[in-house]
């Protein structure tokens, strides 16, 4: 009988007893017996074979056409569920939807059930997640590499307000998506020393090793006309029960090599606390860098037998200075395993490495201490010498290079004790250096890269950030894709420079009204999981005003709390007066040992609990903090956002991506003049987009000018009476000393210039409020913002990597 789920698509009869004979003979339960994680895993072992079969036409194409191929190395890949994603990308949702429902089981309610892939803490994984998509996408031949972490991001739940880290146990259902490769494994070396051979040879002997192990996740492009590959690897020890001990009743030292190997895929370390010299976190990265340079080698010299064609067949991008190690490592490999020498060697190197900076911020630099570095990577710390005798030789050659200079280029920070800067060894190991926005980059060449920019004037460049419009567009959010596709046809699904030529339908009311109510449906859902997870119920015409990222101080959620205190004062003062009702929505993770981050979400939540229950404010505001943010939350929040808070100190954000995700699902931005915000106001327009505070230029010289913060709060009455009550405890009445060291700080020092910027901020969300009582006003310049916005694409970014610095277009 042909059910009647499956009268709309012609293949899905034979694809649902496809899933029910995969959920039988391979997962081992019946119909009846299985639950949704079995259905789950039954689809998804179901659809992957056609996914396996594109994947081999990938890579067969890819050799046989001799194709360079690019190499994204990367400890975070933050790529969330995968599911919706590759069904998305093979357009087999409807039919895959019709299939399960034939058994009864709801497509939807399966894709909200897999869990997160959270490998990554933030932008730079997230980024490094869209990049591999839009790489299949574009059908460039391309391999990710990291590490395949047991525990990602921890999950976070709030108790009595505040964060509480529980580990994330995203394997433990087994993970469908992935596939072992035994036959790829490495040998990877730590500590012991370097031998000379007579024969005037060079190797090093490490004291101990573990076996790296490629496990790999396919990576579906859209329109499933490529698939690449997500290369994760994970550790062994060589001999992982040694029978001697074990045998001489030694159980944990039998097994103590296990777990050491474990030990280093076991975290993925926190972005925004300091860059201190941790151990582990170097053996991370030498262990990820090496496996996967042995890997790109063997690759390239079975496919194109000499190893001197490196730079043509292959381009290598270093994500941050996380992976700068495989300077040194490729550096090793070829003059220690292929006999080329050190001149030979380097000239490979450099035109095979490209690296991308996504921070400034000083305390985020990484450096090892030299003797750390040494102990561990003997072998490597010589080449870094031998690097660095190279590089200074060059520099002193170079008029205008001083002393000064010279100290600042070495890849040796000799100030104090000594150690290894890995943002100098990726800069000269690479033929091309990238920020990720315009003004970052503006500032690398300013600030930290100064002299090495004196002396390679060239080599940084600017590859504003993208994000995939399949994942932030069409999978997130439905209801505007069919809107859009009604409007303007297909086009834009294949180039999403095309949604410009939505921008007239900013002036059609027709239209505007289809737009209004899909923003109000992705709204309500949106207050629907609101009410189930917090039991807090939000008005869905209100304006939905949303801050979501990591919690750091530089990103200053601080302000956005600040503002709603003082907004909070002023509506039960005048509560005769016609205030704009809004939700204020935060969420974002603290780093566990970032003291501070801590306690602002704190503060988020005690503020949330006295105006949410305050009823002078009348529903007019209300704050939630949605717990566990992670990519999924975020695939929730950003189609139902009216607001997005872009409000960092100005030169302190790289480049943000959620600010490109909320403006093309149709928020305006609220925003300070740093990271990609600029390059969304020359493309929204400004009359589209609110700015305010200090320029970049501005805080620089407010801090060399010696900024007063104290002076500066109390020339303002509204925030010294929300930093006063925040600081005698209104909001914490169960603690009333909790904020008064936070709010102290700001009066101290405020080095991310809240204070500064506070009036400013106030003003403009005022001005917000006037922009949103003017209801076509407000719906013209979101769609305004949809149109625009294509060009942040990681399609666009990409191809600007593959012709600029990869020479693979
Ligand atoms: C790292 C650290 C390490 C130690 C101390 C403080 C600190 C603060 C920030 C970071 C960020 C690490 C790199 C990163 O995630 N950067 C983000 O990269 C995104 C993609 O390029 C970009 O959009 C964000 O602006 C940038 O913060």
């Amino acid at each position: 009988m042909v059910p009647d789920t499956c009268s709309a698509a012609p293949d899905c009869t034979a694809l649902a007893d496809a899933i029910l004979d995969t959920l039988v003979h391979r997962i081992g339960k019946d119909a009846q017996a299985a639950l949704p994680h079995d259905w789950l895993a039954a689809t998804i072992f179901t659809v992957r074979n056609d996914i396996i079969e594109r994947w081999m036409v990938s890579s067969k194409a890819a050799h046989a056409a001799g194709a360079k191929k690019v190499y994204y190395l990367s400890l975070e890949f933050l790529i969330g569920r995968l599911l919706r994603d590759a069904l998305g990308n093979l357009q087999r949702s409807d039919e895959v939807k019709a299939a399960l429902a034939v058994h009864g089981v709801d497509l939807a309610e399966l894709e909200e059930i897999e869990p997160d892939a959270a490998l990554g803490n933030g932008g730079l994984g997230r980024l490094a997640a869209c990049f591999m998509e839009s790489l299949a996408s574009l059908q460039l031949p391309a391999y990710g590499y990291g590490i395949r972490y047991m525990n990602g991001m921890f999950r976070q739940r709030i108790e009595n307000g505040w964060q509480v880290e529980l580990p994330e146990n995203w394997l433990v259902h087994g993970n469908p998506w992935e596939f072992e490769r035994r036959e790829s494994a490495y040998f990877v070396g730590f500590g012991g020393e370097v031998v000379g051979h007579d024969d005037g040879t060079i190797h090093w002997k490490p004291a101990e090793a573990v076996e790296a192990i490629a496990v790999d996740t396919p990576v579906v492009g859209w329109r499933g006309k490529r698939v690449n590959t997500l290369r994760l690897w994970t550790a062994r020890a060589f001999d992982p029960i040694r029978l001697d001990r074990f045998n001489a009743g030694d159980f944990s030292g039998a097994l103590a090599g296990q777990i050491g190997a474990e030990t280093l895929v076991r975290v993925l370390y926190p972005n925004d606390s300091t860059a201190a010299g941790q151990e582990l976190r170097l053996r991370q990265e030498y262990f990820f860098s090496s496996a996967s340079i042995q890997d790109i080698v063997r690759r390239h010299v079975q496919y194109f037998g000499d190893i001197k064609t490196l730079a043509d067949k292959a381009a290598i991008q270093l994500n941050d200075t996380h992976p700068a190690v495989s300077v040194a490592e490729l550096m090793r490999v070829l003059v220690d395993y292929h006999d080329l020498n050190f001149d030979e060697a380097w000239d490979i190197a450099k035109r095979t490495f490209g690296y991308t900076n996504h921070t400034l911020l000083p305390e985020a630099l990484e450096s090892w201490p030299l003797p750390l570095f040494e102990w561990l990577l003997p072998r490597h710390m010589q080449i870094v010498y031998a690097i660095n005798a190279k590089l200074l030789r060059e520099a002193r050659a170079v008029e205008g290079i001083d002393d000064r200079a010279i100290a600042a280029i070495s890849l040796i920070d000799e100030g104090g004790e000594r150690r290894v800067r890995m943002a100098n060894l990726a800069f000269v190991g690479s033929h091309s250096v990238n920020g990720v926005a315009a003004l970052h980059t503006d500032l690398m060449k300013r600030t930290v890269f100064a002299d090495l920019h004196t002396l390679y004037p060239t080599r940084i460049n600017n590859k504003t950030n993208g994000i995939t419009p399949r994942r932030w567009l069409q999978e997130c959010n439905p209801g505007l894709t069919a809107l859009i596709r009604e409007a303007i046809g297909d086009a834009f699904l294949d180039d999403a420079e095309k949604l410009a030529d939505l921008a007239p339908f900013a002036e059609d009311s027709w239209f505007r009204e289809k737009f209004a109510a899909v923003k109000r449906a992705n709204k309500a859902a949106l207050a629907d999981y609101i009410k189930t997870t917090l039991g807090l119920r939000i008005d869905p015409t209100a304006m939905f005003d949303v801050q979501i990222k990591r919690i750091h101080e530089y990103k200053r959620q601080l302000l956005g709390i600040i503002e709603t205190v003082a907004l909070y004062d002023q509506i039960r003062g005048h509560p005769e007066r016609d205030w704009t009702p809004r939700v204020k929505l935060f969420a974002g993770k603290a780093a566990s040992s970032y003291a501070n981050a801590k306690l602002i979400i704190k503060l988020a939540n005690d503020v949330a609990r006295r105006i949410n229950s305050d009823p002078s404010v009348g529903g007019l505001l209300k704050i939630a903090f949605l717990p566990n943010y992670n990519v999924s939350l975020a695939e929730k929040i950003v189609p139902a956002a009216d607001l997005s808070e872009q409000i960092s100190t100005a030169g302190m954000e790289a480049s943000g991506t959620g600010n490109m995700k909320f403006a093309l699902n149709g928020a305006l931005t609220i925003g300070t003049l740093d990271g990609a915000n600029i390059e969304i106001m020359e493309r929204v327009g400004p009359e589209n987009i609110v700015i305010f505070g200090m320029t970049a230029d501005e805080v620089a010289a407010k801090r060399a000018a010696g900024y007063d913060p104290r002076a500066t709060i109390e020339a303002s009455g509204a925030l010294n009476q929300a930093l006063s009550a925040i600081a005698s405890g209104v909001f914490s009445p169960d603690d009333p000393t909790r904020y008064k060291d936070l709010m102290n700080g700001l009066y101290d020092h405020d080095w991310f210039m809240v204070a500064a910027d506070f009036d400013a901020y106030v003003a403009a969300q005022r001005e917000v409020d006037t922009r949103w009582a003017d209801t076509p006003g407000w719906e013209a310049a979101a769609v305004r913002n949809v149109a625009r916005v294509g060009w942040f694409s990681s399609d666009r970014t990409i191809r600007e990597y593959a012709t600029d610095i990869w020479g693979v277009l």
